[in-house]
């Protein structure tokens, strides 16, 4: 049966999610980071881009919020979703990201970041120079190729997408051959610096290779999906953590295009990713939080002008349908949206970006809110995802908070 939908209002009334985002675990929204110590102490400033996304940038992130080094953010655009700001460019001519403020000098180039703070603030465990750490960096850059040789190339001719397929395989029995060497689930004895080096592109070859070439890096991989789950143990990482969503459609813009197989199981996975069901997808193996669904309906809610603004139907007709996901994302009472409005949902169902948004369970059942709420009125795709750019993500539609 079809209830009505919550007025914004009672919305609230459900939501006191806030975290604390100054001292409380990892989060993408934060602007200032003590960890409990006080603001005068603060020497560092981390340029990272506004959708947490850039790889780079994930690297330093993950090492500041481990060593506990208080720090600022200040959030740039990337070249592919709008206009570098002015103000950065004065800082950084070339706009690159990230780049770190430290005692007021200014370093760029991710790698050394890190060795500048290892020499301010001391190592992760195993420092960059390490010699334990070096192999692993190289490994690890191996891999990478291996990664942009199989996904950044068209499948042509049979032969040559098995052969670049065959290459990355063998990098990664090299990279499991690795992680076999110790007990533990990290690169080393112990949780260090390998293995923030190695988590953004691993991150991301999971997600890609899932969805354009059937390849499930985590689950197919013992000692890398133990990997994960030692990463996932961590609330460092997963405040930096991405859904497969986000990076299947953020990385075509950025890798020059990503070239999907003719695996059948490629189309059944890029059917999974983009229209639901999420969970349960290998891009997440934490237990869900209890917070999940007020944490997503929270960050509605602090954004529903712009989101409303943003979308397709117009604010005046969109504002009730996602009423009414929002509805069943908190109560489960299934509400029957205006006609039409399947693509407005659909088109917020794919634009929601993680982490930058919220985390990746809160993204899931949001996701699969605006989805069922949908399909009650139709099977409409909302428009394409560019793959060219995605100024569809402007942040400048969303500085009006
Ligand atoms: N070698 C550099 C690479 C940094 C890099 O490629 N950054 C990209 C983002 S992932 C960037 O800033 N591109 C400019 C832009 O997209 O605006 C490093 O390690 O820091």
């Amino acid at each position: 049966m079809s209830v009505s939908p919550l007025s914004w209002p009672e919305l609230e009334a459900l939501s006191s999610f806030e975290p604390d985002l100054v001292n409380g675990p990892t989060n993408a929204q934060a602007r200032l980071r003590l960890f409990g110590q006080n603001e005068a102490d603060v020497r560092v400033t981390l340029y990272r881009d506004n959708h947490a996304w850039c790889p780079y940038c994930q690297k330093v992130w993950l090492w500041l919020e481990e060593k506990r080094v208080p720090y600022r953010i200040e959030k740039v655009t990337m070249f592919c979703y709008g206009t570098k700001e002015d103000w950065y460019k004065k800082i950084v001519p070339s706009g690159m990201l990230p780049a770190l403020a430290l005692d007021g000098q200014i370093i760029t180039e991710s790698d050394d970041v890190l060795m500048a703070l290892e020499n301010t603030f001391g190592p992760v465990q195993h420092g960059m120079q390490a010699p334990s750490v070096l192999p692993l960096r190289q490994l690890e850059r191996l891999l990478f190729r291996a990664w942009c040789g199989w996904l950044c190339q068209p499948a042509g001719w049979f032969r040559q997408e098995a052969s670049n397929r065959a290459q990355f395989v063998s990098v990664v029995e090299q990279v499991e051959a690795a992680l076999g060497a110790t007990s533990g689930p990290y690169f080393l004895a112990e949780f260090s610096t390998a293995d923030i080096i190695f988590t953004p592109y691993v991150e991301r070859m999971n997600a890609s290779l899932f969805y354009y070439k059937g390849y499930s890096l985590r689950e197919e991989n013992p000692r890398l999906s133990d990997w994960f789950d030692g990463m996932e143990s961590r609330a460092t990482y997963r405040g930096t953590q991405s859904d497969f969503h986000t990076h299947a459609h953020d990385l075509p813009p950025q890798m020059g295009g990503c070239y999907e197989n003719d695996d059948p199981q490629t189309a059944i996975n890029q059917r999974r990713v983009d229209s639901g069901p999420w969970l349960g997808l290998p891009d997440v193996a934490y237990l869900e939080p209890e917070s999940a669904r007020e944490e997503a309906l929270a960050r509605v809610l602090k954004h529903r002008e712009n989101i409303m603004r943003a979308n397709p139907l117009g604010a005046d007709s969109f504002g009730e349908a996602l009423r009414c996901g929002l509805t069943l994302l908190m109560t489960g009472e299934v509400c029957q949206p205006p006609a039409g409005s399947d693509v407005g949902l659909r088109y917020l169902r794919d634009r929601i970006n993680v982490p930058r948004d919220m985390s990746i369970y809160a993204a899931k059942r949001l996701r699969a809110a605006l989805e069922t709420t949908a399909v009650l009125v139709g099977d409409r795709p909302g428009p394409a995802i560019p793959v060219r750019h995605r100024r569809d993500q402007n942040p400048l539609d969303f500085a009006r908070v």
